[in-house]
């Protein structure tokens, strides 16, 4: 199938290959770095849902250390990209098997190597390394468990032990929260060479002779907390059928979520691509959620965001439905956490942090970004005031019943969160003159920070409790609100459209100064300036980061009117940065329903397409938060299903009223709703046939 190759090496793309070659299987995320990088060039083994806090720091996921350490000298060269320049240099990553390879050709050596993590057996990693000389050349190589861990928060481990053998490495590291990580890892040589060992790493030495092919194997495995007396073996036959058996797993992946299309190339690979960098996500055997970064690296602390209910589940609900419940059960579990953040804030039921990590206590601090100029930290608002979340997990918990029909995810907690949710926004609310307002929050746009009356979190408020009451209704459980719940949502301020067909993102936008996103840019004193909060150049204005008022109407896409979608769409496109990722596939889907192809394309591309750029931004006010956009490319699938396909569920089954564009002369898909597979397929002039697969 689907290849992503790079040739040539310019120092430059090295923390964007880092994210765009980014190995993964739900669980551990291994970064597209060459095996010569150490932690200046942000080498990443990452673990979901694996925390530490050092000290105050802000609490983090952990990265492991490495087990592909290779360094390959001569007597006077250092065969790294870093120090020698090569003749040629290939990167690759096959999207369809998950495995990662280099290929990298000096004047006197060639160096490749190949490597994957187990998709079908715990916390495994596997790699072949292969060294081939010009002419007959002693080489010096070091090769084994870099120990030296590239951490944003750390230090992370309070000990580092290790144990060395002839071809085993084990570590044992202790972290700050007393937790144990342990690694075995075996290295296996070829013949002829002789080694000796020190601190992880052996120093093997090669009379290389000429064209003869020189092949290393390793492979490694993490132990989280409980430690392990297993061996671990590594070899030429142990490489190859972990790696058949590898790829037989995550090829089959494919089979449910991928989607063919023709007439245009780039469309095909841009959506492959996003949808590989949501099956390297995806394990229905982890509860722990998909962070906003996925797996690639510490980046927003390894916690999970709204991204994940919002743009990830309707991917994972359509083509692997466990995951999609994973996702619900990770929020059930986390219940209590959000319970007590409530009660913190002086608040009754859920109050879902809106950085969520293992416990479900909010990770978020009160200084999420920091002045590039004065290097100091600034008051944001975020976990506070971004009470939106509560009501999108519940929006999901509906998504994935009407995709899925599986009912029972309600009586495994599902009721209880939404009855505790609805509690939640009663209690936040505030009567003032016959209504009940939401004052005092952050919408999507986040730089428009504590504002009244957000049309998307009264909407998505209103919409959760709905969800509550009928589900509290139908099961006759967790029923005692019901009336008060009835009198909130009769009574709750909604922003409506006006007379112009406009909803008001909140109470006073309106008022703001109409400007441009330019000239707002032209007033950022330094270019990573950050644009929100009251200080920030965007405050005053009616610029906001990305789709708000769009993003309702693209989730309650069936309560709001054609001619409301365009007015709107007309008139908040021009305000809108999308200084999130999250904000083009939003505006892809109104784009299509309202017939703005173009542009609809050219956003849904943009979601697709993110991690494959090497321009972005990797810094927000000082803080680092480059990694990929799992959201983005959950959101391009959105944006193609719902948008250019116009894809709704009536009576259990799916309707389509496709918009193929930009030469796209035909696609397919498979998607599964109630329990049934369906195989789609649309033609160019849009017409479309399906049958029940299976
Ligand atoms: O959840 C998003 C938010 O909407 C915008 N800032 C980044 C977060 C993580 O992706």
């Amino acid at each position: 199938m689907l290849k992503l190759v790079k040739q040539g090496f310019n120092k430059n793309d090295i923390v964007f290959y880092g994210n765009m070659f980014l190995l993964g299987n739900g669980h551990l995320g291994y970064r597209g770095t060459l095996e010569e990088y150490k932690k200046e060039q942000l080498v990443g083994l990452n673990i979901i849902g694996f925390y530490d806090q050092y000290k105050t720091k802000w609490r983090e996921s952990l990265n492991a250390p490495n087990p592909f350490y290779v360094c390959v000298k001569s007597k006077n060269k250092t065969f790294s990209v870093l120090e020698t320049e090569a003749l040629s240099h290939k990167v690759s990553l096959d999207l369809k098997n998950a495995i990662f390879s280099r290929k990298t050709e000096y004047e006197e050596v060639i160096l490749s190597s190949e490597r994957f993590i187990c998709q079908d057996k715990d916390n495994t990693l596997c790699m072949k390394y292969e060294i081939v000389c010009k002419k007959n050349l002693e080489l010096t190589i070091e090769m084994g468990l870099d120990t030296d861990i590239y951490e944003i928060n750390g230090p992370h481990y309070t000990s580092k032990k290790l144990v060395q053998t002839a071809k085993n490495v084990e570590f044992i590291g202790k972290t700050n929260e007393n937790k144990i990580l342990q690694m075995k890892c075996c290295y296996s040589f070829p013949k002829y060479c002789t080694y000796t060992n020190k601190d992880g790493i052996y120093t093997v030495c090669l009379q290389a002779e000429k064209y003869k092919v020189y092949t290393f194997y390793v492979v490694a495995r993490l132990y989280e907390n409980d430690l392990s007396d297993e061996g671990i073996s590594s070899s030429k036959q142990i490489y190859f059928s972990y790696k058949k058996s590898h790829c037989q797993a995550f090829s089959s992946l494919w089979e449910d979520a991928d989607v063919v299309i023709q007439g245009n190339k780039k469309a095909q690979f841009n959506l492959r691509y996003s949808i590989y960098h949501l099956l390297i996500l995806g394990n229905a055997k982890y509860k722990t959620s998909i962070p906003a970064r996925g797996v690639s690296g510490q980046t927003y602390k390894g916690a999970i965001f709204w991204d994940t209910e919002i743009f990830l589940l309707p991917f994972f609900s359509y083509t692997h439905p466990a995951v999609a419940r994973g996702f619900l059960e990770y929020r059930i579990k986390t219940l209590p956490g959000a319970i007590a953040k409530a009660k913190e804030f002086g608040y009754e039921g859920a109050f879902y942090a809106w950085e969520s990590q293992d416990s479900g206590l909010e990770a978020c601090s009160k200084y999420n970004v920091t002045d590039p100029i004065t290097k100091e930290p600034i008051r944001t608002y975020f976990n506070e005031k971004q009470i939106h979340l509560s009501a999108d997990i519940i929006y999901a918990l509906e998504e994935y019943i009407k995709i899925t029909g599986d009912l029972t995810i309600l009586e495994d907690g599902g009721l209880e969160m939404a009855y505790e949710v609805a509690k939640f926004f009663m209690s936040y609310a505030t009567f003032q003159n016959g209504a009940y307002h939401i004052l005092d929050v952050i919408g999507p746009d986040e730089y428009h920070e504590r504002i009244d009356d957000n049309a998307f979190t009264n909407h998505m408020a209103k919409y959760a409790i709905e969800i509550y009451m009928k589900y509290a209704k139908q099961f006759q459980k967790y029923d005692d609100i019901l009336s008060q719940c009835m009198d909130f949502v009769n009574h709750l301020y909604l922003p409506i459209p006006n007379e112009q067909n406009l909803i008001e993102q909140f109470d006073g936008y309106f008022k703001l100064e109409d400007t441009t996103i330019e000239a707002v840019k032209s007033r950022l004193k330094v270019p990573n300036e950050y644009w929100g909060t009251k200080n920030g150049v965007a405050y005053p204005t009616r610029i906001i980061k990305q789709a708000d008022v769009i993003t309702l109407l693209a989730l309650l896409r069936n309560q709001f009117s054609y001619e409301i979608k365009k007015k709107n769409y007309q008139f908040y496109y021009p305000y809108t940065e999308h200084g999130s990722s999250l904000s083009a596939s939003m505006y892809s889907i109104i784009g299509f329903q309202i017939h703005r192809q173009k542009e609809a394309y050219q956003m849904l591309m943009k979601s697709a397409s993110i991690d494959l750029s090497t321009d972005q931004k990797l810094f927000a006010g000082g803080i680092y938060i480059g990694g990929t956009h799992p959201a983005s490319s959950g959101g391009a699938y959105m944006s193609l299903i719902y948008g250019m396909l116009g894809l709704e569920i009536i009576d259990d089954k799916p309707v389509l009223h496709p918009c193929l564009v930009e030469n796209i002369s035909f696609i397919s898909l498979k998607l599964k709703i109630k329990r049934k597979q369906y195989y789609i397929k649309i033609y160019k002039d849009n017409s479309y046939d399906m049958e029940v697969f299976k």
